[in-house]
């Protein structure tokens, strides 16, 4: 039996769990990432039952190379929204520190401390022996975070590869940061880092050549881009008191050019301008629209993952029965291997009817 749209009922312990997860209690929360994560049964169906709560929170990537103060960036950043009556869920893929203590002593206190606060909630992931995609996984985790009434998801992943770079994608807003170290402004190229920025932070600015690296990255940046934004004024500053004046047809609205930041994550320093750029980007892409196309497009994609991910599977049942029935290779002999998928497609396909 399935409801209306295709989804498997929920199991006893299922609908159990959400019913816990609806009374906020944060360890349904731990417990159905774990079965996304897991890819245990019925985890699509809690993901569904809980779908209509999502969209409120807003999402954060804080991306980079390995250890240019993502998870300082993302504590100092999540305290500072915390202080402000703001509740931050964390995700952290891969991380050698210090959410699982690879880190120094001072980080880890640090961490330990943001980890027990109420209103905070953080998930390690590791990136290898994800089960479905480890986009779709950390998508699903934010998922949970944000119908749980998290209001800020904020994602970090150290930014080395394809899939991070699709993680750090489904965010609202993408921050970069890099260390004026090992020519990051060049590695940022290399790895695709710049396509992805929404902001730049080079942190770690108490180290020198942070000025020389933030320089470049305005550079590169606006190779990218074209060529500095033409300056067009804007929109705070307008006079809603001369109401009689005609109302001026609407100002367009300016590109959003990647402002570039400083920061001492370890310290604090630049965290509040961080915070404040982070909240002006998504006034922009509220303004412009961007936050629908964008949430539309991250929200096409993720359908994309569900349903390769349920073809692969029902793709591998039907090879395991197949196997059973024939035998080994016994039976594929005479059979080409497309007249065999074929069979096998067909198959699913009536299975699925
Ligand atoms: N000097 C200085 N050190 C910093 C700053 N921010 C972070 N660190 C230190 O840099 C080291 C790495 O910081 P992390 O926050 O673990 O970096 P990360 O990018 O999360 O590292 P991975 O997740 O392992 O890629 C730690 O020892 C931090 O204390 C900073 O602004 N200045
Ligand atoms: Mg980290």
């Amino acid at each position: 039996m399935t409801d209306s749209a295709g989804a498997p009922p929920l199991t006893q312990p299922l609908q159990d769990l959400l019913a816990r997860f609806e009374a906020g209690e944060p360890f349904a929360l731990a417990r159905s990432i774990s079965l996304v994560e897991d890819q245990a049964e019925g985890f699509e169906s809690l993901l569904h039952a809980l779908h209509d709560r999502l969209g409120r929170a807003r999402r954060l990537g804080i991306t980079g190379p390995p250890g240019a103060g993502k998870s300082t960036l993302t504590s100092a950043l999540a305290r500072l929204l915390r202080d402000a009556g703001e509740t931050v869920g964390i995700i952290a893929v891969d991380p050698s520190s210090p959410f699982t203590g690879g880190a120094l002593l001072g980080d880890r206190v640090r961490m330990d401390e943001l980890a027990t606060e109420p209103g905070i909630f953080i998930r390690s992931m590791a990136s290898r022996g994800s089960h479905g995609g480890l986009s779709a996984t950390t998508r699903e985790a934010a998922d949970l975070m944000d119908a749980f009434g998290f209001d800020r998801i904020i994602l970090e992943t150290v930014g080395v590869g394809q899939s991070e770079l699709e993680i750090a994608s489904q965010a609202d807003t993408t921050v970069v940061v890099l260390v004026p170290e090992s020519g990051d402004g060049i590695q940022a190229m290399k790895a695709g880092l710049m396509e992805v920025a929404d902001l730049f932070v080079v942190n770690k600015a108490d180290r020198p050549g942070a000025d020389r690296l933030k320089k470049e990255i305005g550079i590169v940046n606006s190779l990218r881009t074209g060529g500095p934004q033409a300056s067009v004024p804007a929109h705070h500053g307008v006079d809603l008191s001369r109401k009689s004046r005609p109302t001026p047809p609407p100002e367009p609205i300016e590109a959003w050019d990647p402002p570039v930041l400083m920061s001492v994550a370890s310290s604090g320093e630049g965290l509040p301008e961080l915070a404040a750029e982070v909240d002006r980007h998504h006034a922009w892409l509220r303004a412009t629209g961007s936050l629908q196309s964008r949430r539309a497009a991250a929200a096409a994609e993720h359908a994309r993952i569900v349903l390769e991910r349920a073809v692969t599977r029902r793709g591998a049942e039907a090879w395991r029965a197949w196997i059973e029935e024939v035998g080994d290779d016994a039976g594929l002999a005479g059979r080409s291997p497309y007249e065999t998928a074929r069979i096998l497609t067909a198959r699913i396909c009536r299975d699925a009817q």
